[in-house]
């Protein structure tokens, strides 16, 4: 809501399946029209949700960092993505970074978890606007970069032949 409507509602209402956002961006000179599906996180919604993995650019997966459990349930979203996503551009997301007071997730400890995992963090606040404009700005980049090497790739196939190990010639036997 943040980034699509540049709103904010304090009271929970909670995702029923998903929600769905249109907002278009300039990225290095490049406009591109995002279309962003905002999962639920409930498990009783699973089974919806799972559906919406499919020819997905990008994902964001956001834990609270004031509630450690959404942290620690983050190893399981990765996995559900590895086994619904083919290759797709992950980024983690540690909200309500505003009050320090109410922090239960350090940011080294995310940073460390992060790199273990080869994905990029951000901490963010929807509520006083923090970061959440960069982080989507830095996804869409991401997504951006690699349908542009996906499409060099087409493009040029002898890269891809020159990686491609040699076929042994066929043994001629003699009779
Ligand atoms: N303090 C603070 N509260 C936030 C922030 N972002 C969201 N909230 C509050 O946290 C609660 C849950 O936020 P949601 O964005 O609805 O959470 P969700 O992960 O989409 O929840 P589900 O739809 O059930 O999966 C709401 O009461 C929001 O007002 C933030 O940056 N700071
Ligand atoms: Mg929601």
């Amino acid at each position: 809501m943040r980034f699509a409507d540049n709103t904010f509602s304090g009271s929970y209402i909670t995702t029923i399946g998903v929600d769905f956002k249109i907002r278009t961006v300039v990225i290095n000179g490049e406009r591109v029209k995002l279309q962003i599906w905002d999962t639920a996180g409930q498990e009783r919604f699973r089974t919806i949700t799972s559906t919406y993995y499919r020819n997905t650019h990008g994902v964001i997966i956001v834990y609270d960092v004031t509630n450690p459990e959404s942290f620690v349930n983050i190893k399981r979203w990765l996995h559900e993505i590895g086994q619904n996503c083919d290759s797709v551009c992950k980024v983690l997301v540690g909200n309500k970074c505003e009050d320090p007071a109410r922090r239960q997730v350090e940011t080294a400890d995310a940073r460390r978890f992060s790199e273990q995992m080869g994905v990029r963090l951000f901490e963010t606040s929807a509520k006083e606007n923090l970061n959440v404009e960069e982080m989507f700005n830095a996804v869409t980049a991401m997504v951006l970069r690699t349908k542009q090497e996906n499409l060099a790739r087409l493009q040029h196939p002898e890269v891809v032949k020159i990686n491609r190990p040699k076929k042994k010639p066929p043994v001629k036997k003699c009779c």
